[in-house]
């Protein structure tokens, strides 16, 4: 028997059998990425809906609920499209394909709409017409990129070896991001990458992230990172950068190849946000030298730059993140033997490395999306030992 993803022309065979390995989760999670990535390119480039994108509402209008909000449906289109589409392939996920958006939107005229992904690109057109108060041109834009099929991402997992684990998709999870780092996605500022060079703000903060959890134990254990606004091709047409990794029961794999080790003495790095507390800016910058402490946007951005190695630890004191920040880019990072702790845990146990974030319980007594704040803040680092230093330093501060 055979099953097959997505319904275009290119749409490829899977051996049911293989189905319920890693290798097409992780496949899939590429491809439907790829497809994220594309629908928050069309959002861009198109006109209609990037005039509605950057939309300031102002007066009366700022009672539209939904028009106001153009990028919230952007991200929550995304989220169901991802959710629409592995669910499809793992049924036995379905009910536990969670993000950071709800698909339920109020139009100007104060109709609720639930959004969802239909099975043909008229029907999705109609629906998003009716949160669109109408817009039949923005809707059909929209519609037409989420079924678009993408084009081909998977050449990357031609060496990674066997990546059976003993786990079937009904002890998984998944946690999305549909666009991290919203802000810079709409402000927009177009930056030239440096190879090897952090580069703190700007398009190419904005990542789709998707991670997939043990239900059990809430250890991320496969993760995809899908870079946007890499770079822009001769015509002028933006191309984006994938990352992926797999770490569970001794296997690992990852797309990423973990970095040189630094020279002898080289000092750490660290990134941070710019709102961090004073205390912990200043303790690092004693630690790391202030030259070696940078500043950058996006929760995601930061930890793929530990994971690229373009720095060494991502310090954050506050619970300003949430599960689907994390869990796909920690995914990378134990893939490279680093991982992610609870900053405020880690500060009171002489083994930081135990406290390392989960992704399956929820914190009761907090409300709404708080029950799944990151609420002690966190490090993330590729080499332990830079994770004890810091822990150290940090722990010395006022
Ligand atoms: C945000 C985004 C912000 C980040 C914040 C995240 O997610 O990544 O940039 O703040 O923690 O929750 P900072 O840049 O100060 O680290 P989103 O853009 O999806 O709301
Ligand atoms: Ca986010």
């Amino acid at each position: 028997m055979n099953t097959s993803y997505f319904n275009n022309q290119n749409h490829i065979q899977i051996p049911h059998t293989f189905v319920r390995g890693m290798a097409a989760l992780l496949k899939v999670l590429l491809r439907v990425a790829e497809k994220a990535a594309n629908v928050a390119r069309v959002c861009r480039q198109e006109a209609p809906l990037f005039e509605l994108l950057v939309q300031e509402k102002t007066g009366d209008d700022k009672n539209k609920k939904f028009v106001q909000d153009f990028k919230t449906l952007a991200d929550v289109v995304i989220q169901e499209m991802i959710r629409h589409y592995v669910g499809a392939e793992f049924p036995e996920m379905g009910g536990f394909i969670q993000g950071e958006e709800s698909n339920k939107f109020e139009n100007g005229l104060g109709e609720s709409v639930v959004v969802t992904v239909c099975a043909s690109e008229t029907e999705t057109a109609a629906l998003l017409e009716a949160v669109l108060d109408g817009d039949s041109t923005a809707a059909a834009l929209l519609a037409k990129a989420i079924h678009q099929d993408p084009a081909a991402v998977d050449n990357t997992l031609q060496n990674t070896g066997d990546l059976s684990i003993p786990h079937s998709p009904s002890e998984l999870g998944i946690w999305i991001d549909p666009i991290d780092a919203t802000s810079q996605y709409i402000e927009g500022r177009e930056m030239v990458l440096e190879e090897g060079h952090l580069s703190p703000s700007g398009l190419h903060c904005a990542l789709v992230l998707i991670g997939v959890y043990l239900r059990s134990t809430g250890e991320p254990i496969m993760g995809v990172i899908n870079q946007p606004f890499n770079y822009k091709d001769p015509s002028g047409r933006w191309q984006g950068k994938h990352f992926w990794g797999v770490s569970c029961e001794g296997v690992r794999a990852c797309s990423v190849s973990l970095p040189e080790s630094p020279a002898e003495g080289t000092g750490l790095r660290a990134v941070l946000s710019s709102s961090e507390k004073p205390a912990v800016k200043k303790a690092l910058a004693s630690l790391c030298g202030p030259d070696n402490v940078t500043y950058a946007s996006g929760a995601g951005y930061k930890i793929l730059c530990v994971i690229l190695g373009l720095a060494d630890l991502y310090v954050l004191s506050e619970g300003s993140t949430f599960k689907w920040d994390s869990c796909a880019p920690h995914a990378l990072l134990r893939a490279l033997g680093g991982g992610i702790v609870d900053y405020t845990e880690s500060l009171g146990t002489p083994e930081p490395r135990g406290a390392q974030l989960t992704y399956h319980q929820p914190r009761t007594q907090n409300k709404g999306a708080d029950c799944w704040a990151n609420q002690g803040g966190l490090v993330a680092y590729l080499d332990c030992k830079a994770l004890g230093t810091a822990i150290e330093a940090l722990n010395l501060k006022p």
